[in-house]
């Protein structure tokens, strides 16, 4: 069974957000709704082996929003240039199971101003927090990582619980999260930040199905600096006894992408980021999660 996404007709709804968007737009006020609202999410198409390059482009959502600000653009301070997300498309990447939208939100220019702020401002874990249990052993994890999130929200996985940071101990990741709100309709309240200082840091292949996470909003994952190859392989095609053999899905992910993951990709779906041997570049990758508050 394939959960192939149906093409739609989207004149109206992209008609609607560009209008919405043209106006000068205040983040604080975050309320559009493209991507929840399935039904008027356009042109999708089956899109496989995706290539920056691609010419198999999907026109799903194209809308104006080159006037969302985050700070008060009066202010000469670096720190309070415009974060501006520029027109995009959505690349629809359809597959068994497998839902993922992805896009270059930002311009060249903000991704390195954005990335210059991550490597000043965020300040990561280190030792224990820094740290997995794998067949009862304790790992120190290839990377550096931090999380941010409301209240009293961490995150547990492989046996270690990561505390969250108060939003507004970052205002970089918290500006981050509004542009990101207003562009996948959704409300988040966490986020896991990693960082690679190069292409030997990487992050072994995983789903993010902890039982905290709410399945049904999409994890959101923007990405700054060094270009990497982000790699989907399906629970059926992995061990000696494998089921199936659907192929692996590989995406580059460039400065100012975000990935959409959406139900019920990380059911079905492991995903890893692979060390690699030609990357000598530092990349910060931001996962935006809805933690279910207990
Ligand atoms: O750095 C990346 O793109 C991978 C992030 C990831 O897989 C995760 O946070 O679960």
């Amino acid at each position: 069974m394939s959960s192939v996404l149906k093409p739609e007709t989207s004149s109206d709804f992209n008609t609607h957000l560009a209008k919405k968007f043209k106006k000068n737009y205040d983040l604080s006020c975050s309320e559009t709704n493209p991507i929840k609202n399935e039904k008027n999410c356009g042109n999708s198409e089956k899109l496989e082996n995706l290539n920056r390059n691609s010419s198999n482009y999907s026109n799903a959502l194209s809308f104006d929003s080159k006037n969302i600000t985050t700070k008060d653009e009066n202010s000469d301070s670096c720190e309070n240039q415009r974060l501006e997300i520029i027109n995009f498309n959505w690349r629809i990447i359809t597959g068994e199971n497998l839902k993922l939208r992805y896009a270059e939100i930002f311009s060249r220019s903000s991704s390195k101003h954005i990335m210059t702020r991550l490597e000043k401002e965020v300040e990561y874990y280190s030792g224990d927090l820094l740290k997995v249990r794998v067949y009862g052993k304790w790992h120190e994890i290839p990377r550096k990582q931090v999380a941010f999130g409301d209240d009293g929200l961490s995150y547990k996985f492989s046996g270690n619980c990561l505390p969250s940071k108060p939003w507004e101990t970052c205002p970089i990741i918290f500006e981050l999260k509004k542009c990101v709100e207003s562009v996948v309709g959704y409300s988040f309240n966490f986020v896991l930040v990693n960082r690679y200082k190069d292409g030997s840091d990487h992050m072994g292949e995983h789903r993010d199905d902890e039982k905290e996470l709410d399945p049904h909003t999409p994890i959101a994952s923007l990405s700054f600096g060094a270009v990497r190859e982000f790699i989907f392989r399906h629970m059926d095609t992995r061990g000696k006894n494998a089921k199936s053999n659907i192929q692996k899905k590989k995406i580059d992910l460039h400065p100012g992408s975000l990935l959409l993951m959406e139900f019920p990709t990380n059911r079905f779906w492991y995903h890893s980021l692979p060390s690699r041997k030609n990357v000598f570049g530092v990349r910060v990758n931001l996962t935006f999660r809805k933690m279910i508050k207990s």
